[in-house]
């Protein structure tokens, strides 16, 4: 197709009287593409040229305004025109345009309505400068023209934060004009019409005087929860810099950072997980499955993760039963719930309307049999195979044939679970992270037997609960839990070796982070491993490295925080664990015992040998396809377990990495941890992020 029938393609322009309405249709988002840009700048420029066009309205066809720049085109030099260009025209156009949103404008889709001389929007429109998250900061004037219209110091909280706005919140900012309930596109043209013969530009405005004072504590609360990664620290510099420097000035600088940031790893990491979400739920055999509906849902077992789930399923608007074996433990379960909603309407998250609405769709009961009567049943019963074979069984002959049964294990075998059922095809692993309400993460477990219809239907179920479902296969551990096992064990071996705790710790903090293994293992709980380990413990394989110093530390009562001690001690009070020169000593003795000479290990060698352990056991999990792809691995680790966003997860990290250098250290690793240590195929589990 030639360029101009590209162009009329994607940007149409029809008068309506004297107002012409620049419509981009792109789907599926309305990306700022270079065909778009090419052809939005020409119809700007042509409209220029005609007398008899007095206003212009811009529109986008489809669900939802423009959403952005192209994040595909991110990768490679930006080909001209780019979106300034377009900013800037219709800043100099002498006549007046109008945005008309519905949907989502956000990054450059928002900067292009910021740029217009009014904005009207749909009531469940949002908007919002989210680059950020993508490692980048607005690059077509968003830091130049928020501050002028809301002031500095809320600039720096929406474009640090990347934070969506609901329409109301946009309107009382004065980012919009006005809500539309009825004909959104009639109403940009009344008002297009209304302001003929006057332009205002955002960019002849002065951003309003500000208390400094107010400035810095916005830029800090910005930096603390941005953790200061350089978009952030960047976002600042140009959003201050729109009250210190000339317009053209201010504005070239934004487009250089947003350049420089945009070539950076950290940006590459980021846009890399956005398209890895956009991936995880598709399997070419579920095209075209069509997903059962579920109204409501049950939970059985109303420990922690149950009423977490319950939580989950009540906030997305499911109606959810909660079950326990007896009603005390229920009722006791509910008051957490309330509590923790009642904490969320002091935090401001919701209104007291709303967390009454979320609470009322909990019922609870100790009646399996009439828990068992839902759309989806989830079991959170205690991790022991024995009993959750009993309750599917019980959930077998009490549901009717439509109702899918699901099991929270972290780690047990999901086809012997179904096996404990006449429905096999319909019982699949939906693997929550605590805490569930909050966790994005979602391991949605594929057994043997699971239909396509079952996992399109939990794959649906998912989305709908706002979370991020990744899909994987039956194996100890799944995904997450198995490469964390593998990265725990390499870490305790350090530390029999001669590395003390809080060394690795701290090497793994200062990768990114934010916790490492030994103080996560505090705040987990050391005696749920323990008890892994001894179910684990008659088939160990004698000649397999093991370290016995967690056996020991559980022995004497440490199982964490909990405990106020465990691999750390937790005097009152105190946020963070300190070492305790008790287990150094264990330690020490330990290694002795084993006949091992300790010694130092700098800082690199402990990420190194923690992350190369990481990126095996996945090439091995890819291999046995546990998992579908090497992004699938890089999203769970990344959403589930702390590793830094802005290195992509373990095996894109890897795939940045020197091929020799990483064969080495796995070579290394391997020789170090011993008998029993598989080593996985890198190069082709890494193959298609170097594609
Ligand atoms: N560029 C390219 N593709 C995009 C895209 C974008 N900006 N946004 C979405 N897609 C694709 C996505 O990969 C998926 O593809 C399909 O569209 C549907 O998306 C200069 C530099 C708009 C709220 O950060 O938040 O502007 O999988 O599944 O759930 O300053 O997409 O079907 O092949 O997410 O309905 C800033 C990103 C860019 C917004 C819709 N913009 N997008 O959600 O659909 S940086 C963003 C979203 C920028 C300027 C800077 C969401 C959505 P596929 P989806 P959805």
């Amino acid at each position: 197709m030639s360029e101009v029938a590209d162009a009329a393609r994607v940007v149409s322009v029809v008068r309506r009287g004297d107002i012409a309405v620049l419509t981009i249709d792109n789907p599926p988002v309305n990306a700022a593409s270079k065909t778009v840009r090419s052809a939005l700048l020409a119809a700007i420029r042509e409209i220029e040229k005609e007398p008899a066009v007095a206003a212009a309205v811009i529109a986008c066809a489809g669900k939802t305004f423009m959403a952005g720049a192209d994040i595909r085109e991110f990768g490679r030099p930006i080909e001209e025109p780019a979106l300034p260009a377009v900013v800037a025209a219709i800043l100099a156009s002498r006549k007046p345009f109008v945005a008309a949103i519905q949907g989502a404008a956000l990054g450059g889709g928002f900067e292009l309505a910021l740029a217009c001389d009014a904005r009207v929007a749909t009531k469940d429109a949002v908007v919002g400068l989210p680059e950020v998250t993508l490692g980048i900061i607005p690059g077509a004037g968003g830091t130049q023209h928020l501050p002028r219209i809301v002031g500095l110091a809320k600039a720096i909280d929406l474009i640090c934060s990347g934070r969506r706005m609901r329409a109301a919140q946009a309107l009382e900012l004065g980012l919009l004009d006005r809500i539309v309930e009825g004909d959104l596109l009639g109403e940009a043209i009344a008002l297009a019409r209304s302001l003929a013969g006057r332009k205002s530009r955002v960019s002849e405005r002065r951003t309003p005087a500000e208390d400094p004072a107010l400035v810095e504590e916005a830029a800090q609360a910005a930096l603390k929860a941005g953790r200061k990664r350089p978009q952030v620290v960047a976002a600042i510099e140009s959003i201050r810099r729109s009250s210190s420097m000339p317009y053209a000035e201010a504005l070239d600088a934004e487009r250089k950072a947003f350049n420089t940031l945009r070539e950076g790893t950290e940006a590459a990491a980021l846009r890399y997980l956005f398209f890895a979400e956009r991936e995880s739920t598709k399997l070419p055999e579920l095209e075209g499955v069509a997903p059962q509906h579920i109204a409501s849902a049950s939970v059985i077992g109303a420990g922690t993760m149950g009423a977490g789930i319950a939580m989950s399923f009540a906030d997305a608007g499911y109606e959810v039963v909660l079950m326990d074996r007896d009603d005390a433990a229920v009722e006791r379960a509910f008051e957490r719930v309330r509590k923790a909603y009642a904490g969320s309407v002091a935090a401001g998250r919701i209104d007291e309307a709303e967390c009454q609405r979320r609470v009322a769709r909990i019922r609870r009961t100790a009646d399996l049999a009439a828990a068992a009567q839902s759309d989806l049943v989830i079991e959170a019963v205690f991790e022991d195979m024995a009993i959750k074979k009993e309750v599917f069984a019980q959930l077998d002959r009490a549901a009717p044939p439509a109702t899918i049964l699901a099991t929270n294990t972290s780690y047990l075998d999901v086809d012997e679970i179904a096996s404990a059922t006449s429905r096999a095809p319909q019982v699949l692993g939906l693997h929550f992270f605590s805490p569930a309400h909050i966790m994005r993460l979602l391991e949605v477990v594929r057994a043997r037997r699971t239909s396509p219809e079952t996992l399109a239907t939990a794959l649906e179920v998912g989305r709908r609960l706002r979370k991020l479902p990744v899909i994987a296969r039956v194996g100890d551990g799944f995904i997450g839990n198995r490469i964390y096992a593998a990265y725990r064990r390499q870490a305790e071996l350090m530390v029999e070796e001669g590395a003390m705790p809080e060394e690795v710790d701290a090497a793994i903090e200062a990768f990114g982070f934010a916790m490492g293994p030994f103080a996560v293992s505090d705040l987990a709980g050391l005696d749920i491993a323990w008890m892994n380990r001894k179910r684990l413990a008659p088939t160990r394989d004698p000649r397999t490295r093991y370290v016995e110093i967690a056996d020991r530390l559980c022995e004497r009562g440490r199982f964490g925080q909990k405990t106020r001690a465990g691999w750390y001690r937790y005097p009152e009070g105190a946020r963070r664990g300190q070492p305790d020169p008790e287990v150094a000593t264990m330690i020490e003795e330990h290694s002795k015992t084993k006949g091992i000479a300790r010694r130092g290990f700098t800082r690199e060698e402990i990420q190194w040998r923690a992350l190369v352990t990481m990126v095996n056991e996945a090439a091995l999990l890819l291999a046995e396809g546990i998992a579908s792809r090497a992004s699938d691995v890089d999203l769970v680790l990344v959403n589930g377990y702390g590793f830094p966003k802005h290195e992509g997860g373990p095996l894109f990290w890897a795939s940045r990495q020197d091929a020799a250098r990483l064969s080495a250290e796995v070579d290394r690793v391997a020789q170090i941890t011993g008998h029993g240590f598989k080593r996985g195929d890198i190069d082709a589990a890494l193959a298609p992020l170097k594609g």
